[in-house]
């Protein structure tokens, strides 16, 4: 875990680079931006660069940048994603996270999340309380790594935040603190494990991007381990293995007793390596008069072919 602070000036860097993407490219489109993002962060301060180099290189797992700039005059927190989507808020936020984004990977999309849009909004969504997805409150959101059921699934998780007022925690849990039994470690890293969608990627059709793979939990270097999993989602492949089904249990006990919490503060933005960590979210009481709990999110890849090969397409939104 790493934390790393913006500086004063470093802050009014980034603030007048915003200002000159935003003149830049006229209207603001995400979806457009894209493509420039990697070549704008070159921009960014150069301590701030030479640090998400190393966040890429040392694979480190969880990583909080403090002090980013914040419009004083932001939007108050729309009720849901296709709110935010529909009324265009959080414009300078959005900028700050695609150039501190790009400056570690390569922003990119779901064809089937939040309408194939690039910037995600988290904020809780009336009739979404209880659901298995970001727009959920008052249920907690389960431990996974990010769309564990796709190989096309981000290396990275960034989450930029914009409001907290009840000082919410995202939940992670470090796969170099899981200290599991060989034994255990053995039977996770074994192909019987079947990662299904989860909700967010099932719209009214029951459609999901992609076919649900059967894999290994655990796999990679063992002094490092890399993890994909979703205690809602992921199953033993057989469903007579009671071994994995167990050893799924079992790693979940393992995760709780990991568990850490990092509380968001407005400006703080957060890069979870989803190939070395599991991540959740406390539930919270909603308001929604526009002061709830509100984060930017985009899923990075460290090499956009993997999304080209996905898609057979030139695209950054997998279909
Ligand atoms: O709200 C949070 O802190 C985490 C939400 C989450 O899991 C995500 O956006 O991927
Ligand atoms: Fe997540």
């Amino acid at each position: 875990m790493k934390r790393f602070a913006i500086e004063p000036g470093e802050r009014e860097q980034i603030e007048r680079l915003v200002d000159a993407v935003l003149e830049e490219y006229g209207q603001w489109d995400p979806g457009h931006f894209v493509a420039h993002a990697g070549a704008a962060a070159e921009s960014l301060p150069l301590r701030v660069r030479q640090f998400f180099r190393r966040v890429r290189a040392e694979e480190t797992d969880v990583t909080v940048v403090s002090g980013l700039p914040l419009d004083t005059a932001l939007a108050p927190t729309p009720t849901g994603w296709d709110m935010a989507q529909k009324h265009g808020v959080g414009h300078r936020e959005e900028v700050v996270l695609m150039l501190c984004g790009a400056a570690l990977g390569e922003p990119f999309a779901w064809a089937d999340q939040q309408n194939g849009r690039i910037m995600h909004d988290v904020c809780p969504a009336p009739g979404k309380e209880r659901s298995e997805t970001s727009g959920s409150s008052t249920a907690p959101l389960s431990l996974h790594t990010e769309d564990a059921f796709h190989r096309c699934r981000c290396d990275y998780v960034a989450l930029y935040c914009l409001r907290n007022p009840d000082r919410i925690g995202t939940t992670v849990v470090r796969a170099d603190q899981l200290g599991l039994p060989e034994r255990l470690a053995g039977t996770l890293a074994e192909k019987r494990f079947h990662h299904r969608p989860d909700q967010s990627h099932i719209g009214p059709q029951g459609h999901a991007s992609g076919a649900a793979e059967v894999d290994a939990i655990l796999f990679g270097p063992p002094e490092a381990p890399y993890l994909r999993i979703d205690f809602d989602d992921t199953c033993a492949a057989d469903e007579d293995d009671h071994e994995a089904a167990e050893a799924i249990a079992e790693l979940y006990t393992y995760a709780r007793a990991a568990q850490e919490k990092v509380v968001l503060a407005p400006g703080d933005a957060i890069f979870l390596d989803n190939y070395r960590v599991i991540h959740g979210r406390d539930p919270f009481q909603p308001r929604y008069d526009g002061t709830d709990r509100w984060l930017k999110r985009v899923n990075l890849i460290r090499d956009l072919r993997r999304v080209f090969v996905a898609t057979e397409a030139r695209s950054r939104v997998v279909v």
